[in-house]
């Protein structure tokens, strides 16, 4: 059966487009820096971000890892949302592999760390204290709804940094749906940052791979550590080749997916039993509950709509998170609303 997969935009395969291209790519061995494919991805995502250089990856999470080894010291704190990706679902790779203390505070409805709170969890020069070095940030927000935090916001938690002497980091996985949603420039949005990383592999559509970007120096010491981690890659342009199309085309068409997700929610609005949240979608999730009176739960759902060819996935016993992307069609948003209506009945 060919399943309407709407558990992530991490389950989208490569267009076929890009599997052309990876087949014609131009490779070399990217630890020699010798990869022509590797080094046009590499350069076009410096470009298009507005910063001096950037790093292929092979997956979010050693983007961020990386990003936190070049910034920190052992000992040193991170403050993060409570809510993000760095302190729920990396595996506590800062502190398992950098000896890093994240310094949770709580996540806004609107994704946001209040400033107050920030400016509270840094810590003052005392022998007893371990040192904020910094700031993570998530665009878009993927727990508190898929929410893009604001090119404003985000300029003032550089500077609230900056003055106190500590780094800004951007965990920007979906940095290009923030953008698109809020009509403005990716490079406006992640200005304020002094490292960020994104996403080739979700809603842009390529099979695998991540980006950091920054300065040369801080690019230069990630592409040692990558190598440390284990990460130094060989005839990798066949991966890049596919970013590369994420980057140039994917990242022009990510406002059909939000279009999608609210035309998914307005259909499940009218389906009795289930409760989507207020503002919900701000990009290209859907988060919803089952209402109180709803006698089964979460996975009774899931596999009741698998069984009708739709995967859907919880984040909790009641909640729901649906998430479109480029294999996410109106039919397939139709035939989603039905079978959420056919599991409830
Ligand atoms: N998110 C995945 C899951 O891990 C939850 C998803 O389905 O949304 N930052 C953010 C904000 C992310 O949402 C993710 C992946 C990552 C980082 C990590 O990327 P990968 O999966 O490439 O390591």
């Amino acid at each position: 059966m060919e399943y309407i997969d709407l558990r992530s935009d991490t389950v989208t395969k490569p267009t076929p487009e890009m599997r052309e291209a990876m087949a014609e790519a131009e490779v070399g061995d990217d630890v020699y820096r010798d990869d022509p494919t590797v080094n046009r991805l590499e350069e076009l995502a410096a470009e298009m971000l507005g910063k001096e250089a950037a790093l292929f990856v092979p997956s979010g999470t050693m983007g961020n890892l990386l990003a936190l080894l070049v910034h920190c010291q052992r000992g040193d704190e991170v403050i993060v949302g409570n809510q993000s990706h760095i302190y729920l679902n990396e595996a506590g790779g800062m502190s398992a592999l950098g000896g890093i203390q994240p310094c949770p505070i709580q996540n806004q409805p609107d994704g946001s760390l209040a400033i107050k709170d920030i400016f509270a969890s840094i810590r003052t020069e005392d022998v007893h204290h371990p040192i904020t070095r910094l700031i993570c940030l998530e665009n878009t927000q993927n727990i508190c709804g898929g929410v893009p935090l604001t090119a404003e916001y985000t300029r003032q938690i550089g500077e609230l940094a900056h003055h106190n002497h500590l780094r800004l980091h951007l965990d920007g996985a979906r940095i290009f749906n923030a953008a698109i949603a809020q009509n403005v420039s990716v490079e406006e949005l992640v200005k304020p940052a002094d490292s960020v990383m994104f996403c080739l592999s979700k809603g842009l559509a390529a099979p695998i791979g991540s980006m950091l970007v920054g300065t040369n120096k801080f690019i230069a010491r990630a592409r040692h550590i990558r190598k440390m981690l284990g990460g130094g890659m060989r005839q990798v342009g066949v991966l890049a080749a596919a970013g590369i199309i994420s980057l140039e085309k994917m990242t022009k068409r990510l406002g059909e997916d939000h279009a999608r997700a609210r035309k998914l929610a307005d259909g499940l609005r009218q389906v009795e039993g289930l409760e989507v949240d207020a503002g919900s979608p701000y990009t290209n999730m859907v988060y919803l509950n089952l209402s109180e009176n709803v006698p089964v739960n979460a996975q009774q759902i899931i596999q009741r709509m698998r069984d009708d060819g739709v995967l859907v996935d919880s984040e909790s016993a009641r909640r729901f998170r649906l998430v479109t992307h480029f294999w996410i069609d109106d039919a397939a948003v139709e035939k989603t609303v039905s079978a959420f209506a056919k599991s409830l009945r």
